[in-house]
């Protein structure tokens, strides 16, 4: 758990520091909420200037991947995740719609077979 940084409305004297310790995607979250982002930085100069700002020894900053890829090499990135998902456990790769949870969506292992059309998809 880290504190982030919120990227300012100004120039980079203005990013503002997220003195909580929060997951990355819950410090999105919270600058998201504040009509702001995590930071991004595309300079040295950029990147002295988060470090002025910052009052911690690290803060998530804006970069991030996002592993998920459609197998059809469409672009979209729209997310429909259940509720604590994913949570990207050992092997969970691939992804569910579960039509019991509203077509919300779960990673779950690959190799996860459906043998009675439903079981799998509960799981973690
Ligand atoms: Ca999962």
């Amino acid at each position: 758990m880290t504190p982030g940084l919120c990227a300012g409305h100004g120039d980079s004297s203005s990013h503002f520091y997220v003195a909580v310790t929060l997951s990355w995607r819950d410090a999105r979250k919270h600058c998201r909420g504040l009509s702001s982002d995590l930071v991004s930085i595309s300079s040295a100069e950029e990147s002295e200037a988060v470090r002025n700002v910052s009052l911690s020894p690290n803060v998530w900053i804006g970069l991030f991947k996002d592993r998920w890829e459609w197998s059809d090499g469409s672009s979209s990135s729209f997310r429909d995740w259940k509720p604590y998902q994913p949570n990207y456990l050992k092997g969970q790769d691939c992804v569910a719609a579960v039509f019991s949870e509203g077509g919300k969506w779960n990673d779950l292992k690959c190799r996860a077979a459906f043998e009675d059309g439903r079981s799998a998809a509960a799981t973690l």
